[in-house]
């Protein structure tokens, strides 16, 4: 799980078509695309999630659905995201299989800890930064948080939570190895070009990082 994640929230499309932000996404190198869309009924989501399950494997990208276990089976979605609250990994697993990627949404070493035991692939970590986006979202970890996780536990970290462009090589030279974004994917004319900006930065994250920061 590494490079840009980008997150969907229709909310933030300004009149966009899911399909043109999701072409943009990919032509500016986005490697695995979310559906989230929390206010969604199954059959819209169902519906939303088959243009992104034929984008992304076109373009050699990973799906991934937020906490739809059911979902992600049924469009051969590369994996699922859950929440602290949602169905435990291993239930999870049992309905996926082996091969499809289960994360979790983790905000403590403790809770970091607790997915890697329970069989997670990824953990999702965060809020790195205040954020709006979600509501009730845990006190921010920080780069800080991010580096004592890095320390402990040993599988892939994507990094969430009020990330901007500016943020991304320092995240990454601390240790994480994706970068889950919504707002800073979409608040822009030039979604494309935002995607290379973000991508450019996580290059020059990983080349500190391999250089032993
Ligand atoms: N999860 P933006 S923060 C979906 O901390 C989500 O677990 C978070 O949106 C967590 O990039 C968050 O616009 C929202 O801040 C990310």
């Amino acid at each position: 799980m590494e490079g840009l994640y980008a997150v969907t929230d229709r909310r933030f499309y300004r009149g966009r078509a899911l399909e043109e932000v999701i072409r943009e996404w990919l032509s500016g190198g986005v490697r695995c695309i979310q559906l989230r869309e929390k206010d969604l009924n199954t059959r819209e989501l169902l519906e939303m999630g088959a243009i992104i399950r034929r984008m992304t494997r076109e373009a050699g990208a990973l799906f991934i659905v937020n906490d739809r276990v059911d979902i992600a089976a049924v469009l051969d979605a590369d994996g699922v995201h859950l929440g602290q609250e949602d169905l435990p990994v291993g239930d999870a697993r049992q309905i996926l299989g082996p091969h499809r990627l289960i994360g979790v949404s983790t905000h403590s070493v403790e809770e970091a800890r607790e997915a890697r035991r329970l069989g997670a692939d990824y953990i999702g970590l965060g809020p790195m930064r205040p954020t709006t986006t979600k509501t009730n979202t845990h006190p921010v970890v920080g780069v800080e948080g991010l580096r004592a996780v890095r320390r402990t536990v040993h599988l892939p970290i994507v990094a969430i939570g009020g990330i901007e462009v500016s943020d991304a090589e320092d995240l990454v030279a601390a240790g994480a190895d994706g970068l889950a974004v919504i707002r800073g994917l979409l608040d822009t004319d030039d979604i494309a070009g935002r995607a290379r900006e973000f991508v450019r930065s996580i290059a020059r994250g990983r080349k500190r990082r391999g250089e032993g920061e």
